[in-house]
């Protein structure tokens, strides 16, 4: 991204046309980011509370004032146990600076309790790693050569533009699309076929399409035999899926499923973009897993152009350690607390094998009063009168309005970082464009402050924040040969030097060095060794009294003009998405006696939510959809669509199932 600043002010910001995998292009959010960085209601001075919890009401005050009490405050928790300290940070930057370095060693030496980060990716990245042994696919530029690209569980116009083109020019060159999703989004419409399943079955239709590619015998015998681990068990389990079987349970035509596995048998190369949509259910971690042995199966992987990818982040060599410091915590082990369950986590009032009950809260990068599940628990655990919060912003968010302390934070444009790609293989330097606005301080800085007054004097705390880039690149592996961050200051960014086709000759990184059809580990944890089909914990087949008080289901996929819960409060893009929306079928309305715009209550034994109704055919009869993150207190009700979802964790990874939830709608 290139920033435009005439003295000392950002005018705009474009995409660099050099770059090759993003050709100048930028997202309709990022394309507003000077308008949130100067946005009227930016925070530029430390606030510390003077209303109730939930009020929003501040006083500003100094930042000697604000980081003297913080630090008095949690030396007074750790003395009785650290771990009584929780952070909590997620995607509001994903620079490695910013992100988990200065922040990570601050907890460490305190000894706070660990965060187990999994609210976006944990149980795709698991099943992923369960068979390919890493986060590693194909390189995102190949896809512009494929011949059938198969879009799963991503809707890739919103989320991930430069995929996009890149299928786009495969388009031109007469590639075929498939997209594979529960509601015809704005991908779908664009896509050859649209393969419409019911939400959290996609495990089911890939057997369904093993089963076809085994009786087509599409098969690549050779990379069977020498690459993979497990198939006479795995042809066992296909055995039982005809496509008959699997579209019953999909509520697809079996007709549509045989159709897309003779593309795969025919098309070649033949590459899949699964994205972290369809594992965002009960059986979402074993969904990935059966769909990541497709491409072994057909050996796929022998092409460039063929495979999956999912996450290019294993391509990365991060020297974690580096940044993060672990060995500051010693001889201690302190408890892991999982992000997605944070609302059971601060309402748990301490004792047995949950250790301490929650009495600090440190937020930075996060919004979790809006993007966590089940948000009245966390709304109600944040408003604990005797829970200390902090929280590091640009915004009075949701979870600001909670803090004792809100501490004002730079943006991408004011602060230095680095950064590997989510989805490409470029490393990435973040130069600050201008000079941080107001009082406004990085994330480092911050920490480095609140260390400083805690008494922390390791060498580690006094390193700048070139210093903390400079270490995140883990020089040792191959794949970083010849990158630095000197150079990527120069050049803006570089690729990495890692095979286009990583896997065409085998190399897995699983124990076997093989892929794994069959998983030792799996059997090991007590789960099944062969990918599973998991239903959802709420649909009619694991919860009919459930289904009978709640029969539609619903997902809670992005809006296209936010980023998860940034960018909601500009004007320019909230002015485009207007109010919260809910996709409803006109079936499901006509039932309901519910008219095209009306308000409705969309309602569950969690809570209740108040949205705007839309009747449209782009939905399946039964499946609402409900779009994303929306600030609370900037919709009609004052909650969200997480008001609905629940804790319960995905089959592997313990992540979130945000779009596995039963609500039943009315008219409001
Ligand atoms: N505009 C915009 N872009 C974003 C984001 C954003 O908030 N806004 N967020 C960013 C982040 S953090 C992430 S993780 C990525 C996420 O991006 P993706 O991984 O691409 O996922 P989503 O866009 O969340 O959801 C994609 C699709 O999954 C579908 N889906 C829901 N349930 C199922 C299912 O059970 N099976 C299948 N097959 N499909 C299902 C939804 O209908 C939706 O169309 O996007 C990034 N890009
Ligand atoms: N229902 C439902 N819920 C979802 C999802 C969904 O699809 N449906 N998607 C989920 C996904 S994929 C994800 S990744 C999570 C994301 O959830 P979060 O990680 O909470 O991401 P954001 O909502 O973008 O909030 C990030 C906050 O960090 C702040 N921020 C940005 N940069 C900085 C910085 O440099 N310093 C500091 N201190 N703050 C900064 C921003 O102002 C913003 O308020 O949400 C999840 N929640
Ligand atoms: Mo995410």
């Amino acid at each position: 991204m290139l920033v435009s600043v005439r003295d000392g002010v950002a005018l705009e910001v474009r995409g660099d046309p050099e770059h090759p995998t993003t050709a100048g292009a930028l997202c309709a959010k990022v394309a507003r980011y000077t308008d949130r960085t100067y946005h009227p209601q930016r925070l530029l001075q430390p606030l510390r509370r003077v209303g109730p919890k939930g009020s929003g009401r501040f006083e500003p005050v100094s930042w000697d004032v604000a980081l003297d009490a913080i630090a008095a405050r949690l030396r007074d928790i750790a003395a009785r146990d650290p771990q009584a300290v929780l952070p909590y940070s997620y995607a509001g930057t994903m620079g490695l600076v910013q992100g988990e370095s200065m922040a990570a060693r601050f907890f460490h030496r305190l000894g706070a309790s660990l965060l187990d980060r999994t609210i976006c990716a944990a149980a795709g990245a698991a099943g992923l790693r369960s068979v390919l042994g890493a986060l590693r696919g194909m390189d995102v530029e190949q896809f512009a050569h494929s011949r059938l690209i198969v879009i799963w569980g991503s809707n890739s116009i919103t989320s991930n533009l430069h995929f996009w083109s890149l299928a786009q020019q495969a388009k031109r060159s007469g590639a075929k699309l498939w997209c594979i999703d529960p509601w015809r989004n704005d991908t779908a419409a664009k896509c050859h076929e649209h393969l419409q399943l019911r939400p959290g079955t996609d495990a089911a239709l890939a057997y369904g399409l093993m089963h076809e590619l085994i009786r087509l015998d599409a098969l690549d015998h050779d990379y069977i035999e020498r690459y993979t681990l497990g198939f006479d068990a795995l042809r066992a389990r296909a055995a039982e899926w005809p496509p008959e079987r699997a579209a019953a349970l999909c509520g697809v035509p079996a007709a549509q499923i045989r159709a897309l596995a003779q593309d795969m048998a025919r098309l070649k190369p033949a590459a899949i973009r699964v994205n972290y949509g369809l594992q965002r259910v009960h059986g979402g971690g074993n969904a990935v897993r059966a769909i990541a042995c497709l491409p072994a199966l057909t050996g796929a992987w022998r092409d460039p152009a063929g495979g999956l990818l999912l996450s290019s982040s294993g391509h990365f060599a991060v020297d974690s350690a580096a940044l993060e410091r672990p060995d500051l915590l010693g001889a201690r082990r302190p408890r892991t607390i999982n992000m997605s369950a944070i609302g059971d986590a601060l309402l748990h009032p301490g004792g047995g094998a949950f250790g301490p009950r929650v009495e600090a809260l440190i937020v930075y990068n996060s919004n979790p009063a809006a993007v966590a599940p089940e948000s009245a628990r966390v709304t109600q655990g944040l408003a604990r009168e005797d829970l200390f919060t902090v929280v590091l912003e640009h915004f009075q968010t949701d979870t600001a309005d909670y803090a004792d302390f809100v501490l004002p934070a730079t943006t991408q444009l004011e602060h230095l970082d680095v950064h590997k790609a989510y989805g490409h293989r470029y490393w990435l330097a973040n130069e600050p464009a201008i000079a941080p606005l107001g009082e406004a301080r990085p994330n480092t800085a911050i920490f480095r402050a609140l260390a400083a007054r805690m008494g922390f004097d390791e060498p580690c705390f006094a390193d700048s924040d070139a210093e903390i880039a400079a270490a995140a690149i883990d020089r040792r592996d191959p794949r970083n040969a010849g990158i630095d961050f000197a150079r990527l200051r120069r050049d803006g960014w570089a690729k990495l030097a890692d095979a286009a086709a990583p896997i065409a000759h085998g190399g897995f990184a699983t124990p076997s060095g093989r892929c794994e059809f069959v998983s030792a580990s799996e059997a090991v944890a007590g789960r099944d060794a062969l990918p599973e089909v998991v239903l959802p914990y709420e649909c009619a087949e694991t919860a009919p009294e459930l289904a009978a008080k709640y029969p539609l289901a619903m997902i809670s996929p992005p809006a296209r003009n936010f980023l998860n819960s940034s960018f909601v409060n500009v004007d320019a893009l909230r002015a485009r998405e207007r109010e919260p929306r809910l996709l409803l079928h006109p079936d499901d309305a006509a039932a309901r006696g519910i008219a095209d715009g009306a308000m409705v209550c969309c309602h569950n034994d969690r809570g209740r939510y108040t949205v705007r109704c839309q009747l449209s055919t782009d939905t399946r009869a039964g499946l609402v959809v409900g779009f994303g993150v929306w600030w609370r207190k900037l919709s009609a009700g004052g909650v969200n669509v997480n008001e609905l979802t629940h804790q319960r964790p995905t089959d592997l990874g313990a992540g979130p199932c945000f779009y596995d939830c039963l609500v039943e709608v009315q008219a409001a």
